[in-house]
């Protein structure tokens, strides 16, 4: 399987280079894996890990502290490198494990494009049509990364070599390493694929039909052609192929044509609190800013009871169909049907915070921010002139009885009363309070918007569900909604992710570990996994909405049910089920995650260099990972065989051998003749 087969290299202590588009550079999920997961990579490899991105000029001065290498044969290599023109900011990424990192500008490679465009197409067969922005980064980076190993290597001739790629940006390098014969063994993972994504955006029943598409025509027509094929040739020449989820390698193996030899959850750094009612303070804390901004979104209109309303929301990058919102938006509307029914008095606040085109914030967002903050000032400097008064008062006490307290009608001024009142006048308003905090650039055609249109759900007095769609990333700066991401989840009841195309979904494997409830797919890498490994997932807090074996109706009205039971629970039944979702987090930690990529690694040594592995004693060895009790008290129920989550992938070459692999995509009726049918390639 390897490139080459070299046995003078050392596989006791390899090299690991790890290769993706996101590294020091926030695009989406794939640089939450990446920085999440270095610490217990760094624990591992120490200095003979190094992560490899593009340079962005708008990050990394701000990431990366700049250094010389102390490697030779990564110094050599560098210097040849910059002698041609490449520029390269090597140092390290300034993040918790601090590791070595590389990033090369591909824009100082732009000259190399054309001679690179054809040398792909003669080499794999792979064309590349002029205009397209992101295959050219592509290459540029492939190549560059392809450059730096192939140098590397015959300058540091006892280690062994494994580079590590993600995604299809990233993953250019593997056919040119393969073609090289570059003595490096390759690992590929991804998070998604091109075609997948794309199918599913669309009106397609796309798990229904996996195994019928016709890939090529599908890609092509969708001109993403060339993408698709830098896609499955990266998953074909790895050494090993890996994916996030078993969802996700079931997609894998009928739309890249490659079975994936593995699956390697995404985890996150889980910080533990000393005791549990810390965590449930930040709820609190965080939920009174919440508070404040609600009182100001809903100026003039504040006629509910802000004690007895449950904060929902649903988050990520804006893919209407795939993140399922148009589910949720259809469940809100049911739910506040169901809420009016039954006469309840809870009141519901469901944020869809989604980045999409804007221009500003509406003048009503802000002004119901400044309204509700001049009231807020005012009552203050009222109560202060209030004690002033009661002060005053008391210390000119005469002795004389019933003369104690200065009369209720001396305490409040009428230059107060009156400042008061315009205060409270300012707050009417005859419109409704807004959907959107924002103006948006396409108002009229967005997905969202017209749905809440269609559902009708505008805010209004009867509604007991009220939405805010924030359609841009929160931050703690800003005028409206002024909390960062994780602050605001924690002060939210319910993260809601129906999602119909998610290969993990780190949404709610993040409310996970901050002890909110979540509802999810079975769709979604992460809830097909919960369910695998938790008996009762909803008994935990995480809720799991069939997608896969239901109609879209039974689905609907199942997340309804859902929070509609939710809204039913009393505070202390709320309290009690963030306690036990918090208990779940040990499994989403990279602590116990972090195995499977040691696995995938170490097939990728052995199926390099096969010689070196020769006796059974010398199997996997795994340092630098330690794996946490379930000691709490109350722990969830796993199911049978399924405790330790480094379990559930299991990557060895006997099973290889044995013409199996460790993902169980078996959820979808497969016909007996289609099973036996060998793989297309
Ligand atoms: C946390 C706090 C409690 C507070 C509760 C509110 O548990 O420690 O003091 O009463 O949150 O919970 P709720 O679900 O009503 O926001
Ligand atoms: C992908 O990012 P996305 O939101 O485009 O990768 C993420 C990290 O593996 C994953 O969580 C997500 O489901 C994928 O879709």
């Amino acid at each position: 399987m390897s490139t080459t087969v070299s046995d003078k290299r050392d596989v006791k202590k390899p090299l690991l280079f790890e290769c993706a588009w996101e590294v020091a550079n926030k695009v989406g999920g794939i640089y939450t894996v990446i920085k999440t997961k270095v610490p217990v990579t760094v624990s591992e490899y120490g200095d003979r890990y190094c992560l490899i991105g593009p340079l962005s000029y708008k990050t990394a001065p701000m990431e990366v502290e700049a250094q010389e290498p102390e490697d030779d044969a990564v110094r050599m290599t560098l210097e040849s490198m910059r002698s041609r023109g490449i520029k390269i900011l090597y140092g390290r990424w300034l993040i918790e494990g601090a590791p070595r990192v590389l990033l090369f500008d591909t824009g100082s490679a732009y000259s190399h494009l054309d001679e690179w465009k054809g040398d792909l197409w003669n080499l794999a067969g792979i064309p590349t049509p002029p205009n397209d922005h992101e295959t050219n980064e592509t290459i540029v980076f492939g190549y560059l990364v392809a450059w730096f190993l192939g140098e590397f290597v015959t300058r540091e001739l006892n280690k062994s070599v494994i580079a590590h790629f993600h995604e299809w940006q990233a993953g250019l390098a593997i056919p040119l390493c393969r073609k090289r014969h570059i003595d490096v063994t390759t690992v590929f993972t991804t998070h998604a694929t091109l075609l997948g994504r794309y199918l599913c955006a669309g009106s397609v029943d796309f798990y229904n039909n996996l195994q019928y598409f016709d890939v090529d025509h599908e890609a092509g027509k969708r001109g993403i052609y060339h993408r698709y094929c830098i896609e499955r040739s990266a998953a074909h020449c790895a050494d090993v192929f890996t994916t996030v989820s078993h969802i996700t390698a079931y997609e894998s193996e009928h739309l890249l044509k490659r079975k994936p030899d593995g699956v390697v959850p995404n985890g996150l750094n889980v910080v533990k609190f000393q005791a549990m009612h810390e965590f449930q303070n930040l709820h609190s804390t965080s939920k009174a800013k919440i508070n404040e901004f609600i009182r100001g979104h809903f100026y003039g209109h504040y006629d509910f009871d802000i004690d007895n309303t449950l904060y929902m929301f649903t988050a990520g990058r804006y893919e209407y169909r795939n993140k399922g919102v148009d589910m949720f938006i259809e469940s809100l509307a049911r739910l506040n049907y169901r809420l009016q029914k039954a006469g309840s008095t809870v009141t519901v606040v469901a944020f869809i915070i989604m980045p999409a085109a804007t221009q500003s914030y509406t003048v009503e967002a802000l002004k119901g921010q400044a309204v509700i903050k001049q009231l807020r000032d005012t009552v203050t400097d009222i109560q202060t002139r209030i004690g002033d008064r009661i002060f005053e008062h008391a210390a000119r006490y005469s002795g004389e009885s019933g003369t104690e307290f200065p009369s209720l009608n001396t305490l409040l001024s009428d230059e107060d009363k009156v400042l008061l009142k315009r205060r409270i006048f300012a707050l009417k308003r005859n419109s409704l309070p807004p959907v959107t905090t924002h103006n948006m650039v396409d108002d009229s055609a967005d997905p969202i918007l017209n749905q809440i249109r269609r559902v009708q759900l505008f805010n209004g007095h009867n509604d007991r569900v009220k939405i805010i769609f924030h359609p841009d990333f929160l931050n703690s700066n800003n005028p409206i909604l002024g909390l960062d991401y994780e602050e605001f989840v924690r002060g939210c009841h319910l993260g809601v992710f129906p999602s119909y195309y998610e290969p993990w979904g780190y949404t709610p494997a993040e409310c996970t570990v901050m002890g909110v409830p979540s509802i999810t797919t079975n769709l979604s890498g992460f809830g097909s996994f919960m369910q695998d490994l938790i008996e009762e997932p909803a008994d935990e807090g995480c809720y799991i909405v069939d997608r896969r074996m239901q109609s879209i109706e039974e689905s609907v009205n199942q997340l309804t049910e859902y929070m509609f039971s939710f809204c039913g629970k009393t505070r202390r039944q709320r309290i009690n089920q963030r306690n036990r979702v918090e208990r779940l987090s040990p499994l989403l930690d990279w602590k116990n995650l972090g195995i499977e990529y040691s696995k995938a690694r170490q097939l990728a040594l052995r199926r390099a260099y096969p010689d070196a592995f020769n006796d059974e004693e010398e199997d996997f060895e795994f340092s630098g990972v330690e794996r946490l009790p379930f000691s709490v008290p109350g722990s969830p129920r796993f199911r049978a065989g399924m405790a330790t989550p480094g379990d559930i992938g299991t990557l060895t070459e006997e099973m290889q051998s044995l013409g199996t692999s460790d993902y169980r995509g078996t959820v979808w009726p497969v016909s007996k003749e289609e099973e036996d049918e060998g793989y297309p390639f």
